[in-house]
């Protein structure tokens, strides 16, 4: 990933380098996201997130902000990308995925922090309607969201139809009576204030977005939940597995399920309540956990991508520490968690397996077509899903396993190798009967089974070496 050309803007250089690394023939084509457009929007950005004068509460702040390489430092932090304060095509990614309207960083840490109800029982109101969904379908997805809360917590939440309630709910655009202007569609979806009197505990909702309560556009019950994590009392997180993490990702039909992140956050201010109906709470992967087993391991432009449950890390090269994202947050038509990934670098695209199914993707494009049956290249309809997958350049071949066996595929004739499937443990001795994800870097393959990996030399034919499977992540 070489940077490209560099400019100097408020005594900074803005760095530029490619989201993904790119093929180097399309560098040029990627110039202009350097735009004068896009550094003013970088600095809007640092300025509602990363530099407040006041909190949404309308308190003035007189925070001393920091410099702009600061802020960006800060923000670079808290999304876990790589710290470099510059603006560079990574971080610019990040700042243009839709999000909520509260700031990142600290605006309660002035006051003796704790923010929260001083009793169980709140009420809400609903003061209008969008017109994108019927009244009935609003107040579900409203009545569902406050249920993410109340079923962890004390908390119980009685609706208003006049008067004042602590939590008012409103559709608006553009200014909307609180100085906090929305944006128009996309951009900021909408913003919560903190628990208090008046304004304190309110929820907004950008009515220039198509709300849904699908897949499509915004998901209201998704982003009402999110911000009702603020009128309850939560700051941003910075798990990215976290329903109070700042961006938006719709994470798919499937029942929701409060992450344990959130439920740490609010039952550190409330505690927990009598039964929680659904006790179960996803947990972000822990990379240096000595327990860790991966899903999938491939290459993807000189990085590693490494799949685990909802999420992946991104390995850098020459960086020590990964970055963690939602699946979702980069390939949203992908399934929550995959089988197994290879890349082809000669066709610049990385395969994804889940059950029968098979995506081909180049960069965050899903190429059309896909996915496909797994039928189609070659497997017997018994063949539900694969394990592992891995390319071999020089040979052109690419292997799959599936438990015990593993095939061979002629990426050139784009047929099976005849004499497939094998088994495992004839060709490659010592690793098991089966295994989680396999890649291969200079020579050796890499087999991950369990808590551990085998580094085969192709070359030698033989394992060379045994390892815990977290040492990948720098463990
Ligand atoms: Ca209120
Ligand atoms: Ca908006
Ligand atoms: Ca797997
Ligand atoms: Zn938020
Ligand atoms: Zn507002």
């Amino acid at each position: 990933m070489q940077p490209t050309f560099i400019v100097a803007l408020f005594l900074l250089s803005w760095t530029y380098c490619s989201a993904f690394p790119l093929p180097y023939d399309d560098d040029d084509d990627d110039d202009d996201d350097l735009s004068e457009e896009n550094l003013q929007f970088a600095e809007n950005y640092l300025k509602t997130y990363y530099n407040l004068y006041s909190n949404p509460a309308g308190i003035l702040m007189k925070k001393a902000s920091g410099t702009i390489a600061e802020q960006l430092r800060e923000m670079q932090s808290f999304f876990g990308l790589k710290v470099t304060g510059k603006l560079d095509d990574d971080t610019l990614d990040v700042m243009k995925k839709p999000r909520c309207g509260v700031p990142d960083v600290g605006e309660y840490n002035f006051f003796p922090r704790t923010l929260k109800w001083p009793r169980f029982n709140l009420t809400y109101r609903i003061l209008n309607y969008t017109p994108d969904m019927t009244q009935a379908e609003v107040d579900k997805a409203i009545r569902k969201a406050l249920k993410v809360w109340s079923d962890v917590t004390p908390l119980n939440f009685t609706r208003l139809h006049n008067g004042t309630a602590d939590i008012m709910i409103s559709f608006g655009i553009k200014e909307h009576g609180d100085f906090y202007p929305f944006d128009g569609p996309s951009g900021l979806l909408a913003h919560a204030f903190p628990p208090g009197p008046n304004y304190g505990g309110d929820a907004h909702f950008d009515d220039d977005e198509i709300w849904t309560n699908s897949a499509k556009g915004y998901n209201l019950f998704l982003v009402a939940a999110h911000e009702f994590g603020h009128s309850l009392g939560l700051d941003h997180s910075k798990d990215p597995g976290a329903l109070m993490f700042p961006i938006y990702t719709y994470t798919g039909k499937s029942g929701f399920m409060l992450p344990d992140d959130d439920v740490q956050g609010i039952q550190a201010l409330y505690g927990p309540g009598d039964k929680d109906p659904d006790p179960k709470h996803p947990k972000t992967p822990d990379k240096c956990d000595p327990a860790l087993s991966l899903d999938a391991v491939t290459s993807l432009r000189g990085e590693t991508i490494i799949f685990k449950d909802r999420f992946f890390w991104r390995l850098h090269p020459q960086m020590v520490e990964p970055e963690l994202f939602l699946t979702k947050s980069f390939w949203p038509e992908l399934p929550n968690s995959v089988d197994a990934a290879y890349e082809n670098p000669a066709h610049d695209l990385i395969f994804i397996f889940r059950g029968r199914k098979v995506w081909a993707l180049n960069g965050y494009e899903i190429l059309k077509d896909y996915p496909k049956k797994i039928s189609e290249l070659g497997f017997p309809k018994e063949v539900k899903r694969i394990d592992a997958a891995v390319h071999i350049e020089a040979t052109q071949r690419t292997l799959f396993f599936t438990g015990d066996q593993f095939w061979s595929y002629d990426e050139t004739n784009h047929t099976m190798n005849k004499g497939y499937p094998r088994l495992l443990e004839e060709e490659f001795p010592g690793i098991g009967n089966r295994i989680d994800a396999v890649y291969e870097k200079n020579g050796y393959i890499y087999f991950f089974s369990g808590v551990l990996q085998f580094e085969y030399s192709i070359w030698s034919q033989r394992i060379v070496r045994v390892m815990p499977t977290n040492s990948l992540l720098w463990c």
